[in-house]
């Protein structure tokens, strides 16, 4: 038999990776993107796992399967995948995707929509490369949410959509240092379990927070930020997200809105634990349902243009499983 190949070109947004899976992809039909995830899930997840899990991927990076729009308006369909599931929206990976389309020249400058299981997605490409999206409808189910963990002690914070089901803690004690990786991503896990276990199952991004006191050298913004926060993201699969997470600072603008911390026009920076950046900001969807319409600006930067082989012979054709 033999190899097949599948075309991908990778890319970086604020460190983050996105994989976007050019062509080689199983048949997903012709429905809308958010039934051709169920046959996707159901009849071909070994496909997610050969692209996204070692030996040729690993956990920190997302993939982006692009697929066919039913909705006339958009310029794609997109999948987002990782090492253990498929996710809703993402929010770095949408950014990376838009760079990718400039990079292979199927886009421009302007405004693209982008169909996704979770909803249509627009995102304006600018003259200068960095992306604004305008999310999904994000909003906040639960605030103030304590919960006392063994060996963590108590947390305090919000349950909200932004595309994927966040926790957001305000209240911690722990310090938003690269240095201290190892400790983040043990509480982090910790406090995602016992976020499940106190009834919000669905909860499968956990996000510490804490005010960003490092902006001083940043280069001149056209607005001025009215919140400047920081931000450690652990992602379903355990990794951290190296951006400050698309999805999680839709989610974080939900409850700022909500709780009247930041208003309609006025932005957020968003630094990830790595130093990288976004900036957020918001118009109400429904402000009596506390939903809003966030908009997320960032850069992407294309590092590979390659194709992955499948040898039949290969133990490992179709990824290391990990769950
Ligand atoms: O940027 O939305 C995001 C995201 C989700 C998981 C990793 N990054």
């Amino acid at each position: 038999m033999a190899n097949t190949e599948v075309q991908v070109i990778d890319s970086h947004t604020g460190g983050e990776p996105t994989r976007v899976v050019l062509s080689g992809g199983p048949d997903l039909g012709t429905g809308s993107v958010a039934q051709q995830l169920e046959i996707l899930r159901q009849h071909h997840d070994c496909f997610r796992r050969s692209v996204i899990n070692e030996p040729r991927g690993t956990d920190y990076l997302v993939g982006a399967l692009l697929v066919k729009p039913s909705n006339e308006s958009c310029v794609a369909g997109v999948i987002f995948f990782d090492n253990v599931k498929f996710i809703g929206m993402c929010g770095h990976g949408t950014i990376g995707l838009i760079a990718t389309l400039a990079y292979l020249g199927k886009i421009g400058v302007g405004v693209h929509h982008i169909e996704t299981p979770v909803g249509i997605v627009s995102a304006e490409l600018h003259p200068n490369g960095s992306v604004s999206i305008t999310n999904v409808p994000s909003f906040r189910i639960a605030n103030d949410v304590e919960l006392q963990i063994s060996g963590v002690g108590k947390v305090k914070g919000d349950v909200a959509w932004g595309g994927n089901w966040f926790y957001l803690v305000n209240d911690h004690p722990f310090c938003l240092d690269q240095k201290n990786l190892d400790q983040l991503t043990d509480v982090s896990w910790k406090i995602r379990i016992a976020i499940n276990e106190s009834g919000f199952p669905d909860v499968d991004h956990i996000i510490l927070l804490a005010p960003d006191t490092s902006h001083a050298n940043e280069p001149e913004l056209i607005t001025k930020p009215t919140i400047y926060s920081k931000n450690f993201v652990l992602c379903p699969g355990k990794a951290y997200d190296r951006s400050p997470c698309g999805t999680g600072t839709s989610a974080r603008l939900a409850c700022l809105a909500g709780d009247g911390l930041l208003l309609e026009g006025e932005t957020l920076f968003q630094r990830s634990i790595i130093g990288s950046h976004f900036i957020g900001s918001f118009v109400w969807d429904d402000k009596a349902k506390g939903s809003v319409s966030p908009t997320i600006t960032g850069e992407a930067f294309v590092t590979a243009r390659v194709n992955l082989v499948f040898d039949p012979r290969d133990p490992f054709r179709e990824g290391i499983a990990n769950e």
